[in-house]
């Protein structure tokens, strides 16, 4: 925990030094210096956790700040400065209008023709498909990758972008709190089934067995069934139809469902069986916090989130998916399927925004893994030249390298 101490506050004292702005004052540097000192370990009370990632968010956006104000002063074509700044907020905090505004806009897609021509997905008949399409396609070489977490940065930023550009949307991009859903995600602002959330549970299948999570050799991961399992029955997803997959469903009692040709035609209700057990398990505020300050390896960093395989854990990123339950949410091919999808990977992308921050001189770059899923079949290293590109979605092939920063290439954001 030293390291992260010395080299948050290095960054700041080097940028106070030679930046001719004056933003952080060494007031903020002082203050930032004790809650670090209070940060040395994820706190086992979730309500201090809660407070310990608000700190590090904290930082996070100080770092961020200082370090736009800096490269705006230093080069003339910084094309991320703070006017253009756009903030990504936690759906709690979005109003009611907001929150229409944002869902009428996902609708909006969902009733756009496809772009990916039918030939090579038949199932594709919106331009919300096209993401669920491409994320199917793509599934072995963005998971377990060292592509995992700038490719989901890439894809939820285009989704946002055809959200803006094709549907006319201006509010901010949303994320999940994880931690504050952990006791009751049936009463989340995300989940409640009213007509400004994602939709609710789907409805009570009595008497489910378990889920069994198997990859090769391991062991299998074992997980509790939720309070839902069938069709959404509410909110504003309740007529949505899901066009591609299955791919690898999990179903309880163990069975896997997946269709011949998952990109075919294969329309069907949203299943959710909300399990809050799973959150409160692997996606709490102390797991957040704990996943990111006790990695300081982007590999291990990376490999916690998802779950390091024969650990028995699925880490925050399995546990947001698997407390969706039900259809596509125990789908690792067709998750996005699931509109609450972009809300999770927001959230994702913001853990790693926060952690990359805390020590942005070793972590902005730091990339760890091949191009296939857990290395199998065997590929070559992820590097910063790696291309990545997600098909008929939204933009074209663009290197690993535009990727690491939210403030660079393409991109221009924080969370708050
Ligand atoms: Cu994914």
């Amino acid at each position: 925990m030293y390291k992260l101490v010395f080299h948050v506050i290095g960054f700041g004292l080097l940028a106070l030094q030679i930046s001719a702005i004056p933003t952080h004052s060494q007031n903020d540097i002082l203050k930032n210096r004790e809650s670090l000192s209070t940060l040395s370990a994820a706190s086992s009370s979730t309500a201090v956790a809660k407070i310990q990632l608000g700190k590090l968010a904290e930082i996070a956006l100080g770092v961020t700040n200082e370090n736009i104000i800096h490269k705006t002063a230093a080069s003339k074509h910084q094309k991320c400065t703070k006017d253009k700044l756009r903030v990504r907020r936690n759906w709690r905090s979005f109003s009611v209008p907001q929150r229409k505004k944002y869902i009428n806009s996902v609708l909006c897609l969902q009733g756009k023709p496809a772009r990916t021509p039918a030939h090579l997905a038949p199932g594709a008949k919106t331009r919300y498909d096209d993401y669920v399409a491409t994320h199917i396609n793509q599934t072995l070489g963005i998971h377990f990758t060292g592509t995992f977490l700038a490719w989901h940065r890439y894809f939820i930023y285009e989704f946002e972008q055809a959200l803006r550009n094709e549907c006319g949307y201006v509010g901010d991009y949303p994320y999940w709190d994880w931690g504050a859903d952990a006791d009751a995600m049936e009463k989340s602002p995300v989940f409640d089934g009213t007509d400004t959330s994602m939709s609710g549970n789907g409805a009570y299948i009595p008497n489910e067995a378990d889920i069994i999570l198997s990859l090769g050799d391991y062991a299998p991961v074992i997980l509790p069934p939720g309070s839902g399992g069938g069709c959404v029955t509410s909110g504003p997803f309740k007529n949505y139809k899901l066009h591609l997959g299955p791919a690898a469903l999990s179903l309880p009692g163990g069975n896997m469902s997946i269709a011949p040709n998952p990109l075919n035609y294969n329309p069907r209700c949203l299943k959710r069986d909300l399990t809050s057990a799973l959150l409160q398990s692997y996606a709490n505020y102390t797991s957040i916090v704990s996943l990111i300050l006790n990695n300081q390896d982007v590999w291990d960093f990376e490999m916690v989130m998802q779950g390091v395989p024969g650990s028995g854990a699925i880490g925050v990123h399995g546990g947001g998916h698997y407390s969706m339950g039900g259809d596509p949410g125990r789908d690792v091919y067709v998750s996005p399927g699931d509109p609450a999808f972009w809300l999770h990977h927001g959230m994702i992308d913001r853990v790693w925004w926060i952690w990359q921050n805390l020590d942005l001189e070793r972590r902005q770059n730091a990339i760890s893994g091949t191009g296939t899923f857990l290395n199998e079949p065997p590929s070559a290293n992820t590097t910063l030249e790696t291309l990545v590109d997600i098909g008929y979605a939204n933009g074209g092939p663009i290197a690993m390298k535009e990727l690491m920063s939210t403030t660079a290439g393409p991109f221009c954001y924080v969370y708050v």
